[in-house]
């Protein structure tokens, strides 16, 4: 078994349901969750603020077979891809997965971003401390608010 992290986000219908559906339906593969953030939108159009948090997995599934679990998470979310950036029910990303760089067209691990956006950094940081650089929240843009427990 692997650990993974992933990151979960949603800015539209009921934030809260929607996470709270995706990790169940990732059940004992989930290790631990972070807090949720309220976070400011990074990128794209003036829209909703964003609820997000990181998720980690114990997985023996290949990065590919991993992907194609996020993007059947967001369908269940009903998820339509009308604008790049835009809105959305449901994000999942992978983050990270100990030991694994993938550099394919469709799926870049570790993510090319992760250490960039404060609403990525911020609850990684509660779940693998040893991960993240000393400053990162210099580095990090967005601004994020830790609500507690989802
Ligand atoms: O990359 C994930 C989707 N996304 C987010 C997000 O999850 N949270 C915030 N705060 N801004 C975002 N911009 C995009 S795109």
């Amino acid at each position: 078994m692997t650990r993974a992290f992933l990151g979960l986000g949603s800015n539209l219908g009921d934030r809260r349901r929607l996470l709270r559906d995706a990790i169940q339906a990732l059940g004992d593969r989930v290790v631990a969750t972070s807090s949720v953030y309220e976070t400011e939108p990074v990128g794209g159009p003036a829209q909703e603020a964003f609820l997000n948090l990181v998720v980690e997995i114990d997985t023996d599934l290949t990065p590919q077979q991993l992907l194609g679990i996020c993007h059947r998470l967001e369908s269940a979310a009903e998820r339509v891809r009308a604008e790049r950036w835009g809105p959305r029910t449901l994000d999942v990303d992978i983050l990270w997965i100990d030991g694994i760089e993938v550099h394919e067209p469709d799926l870049v691990i570790p993510h090319p971003r992760l250490f960039q956006r404060r609403f990525v950094v911020a609850p990684l940081a509660e779940l693998a401390p040893e991960l993240v650089p000393a400053d990162w929240n210099d580095r990090a843009e967005g601004q994020v608010t830790r609500l507690g427990p989802l």
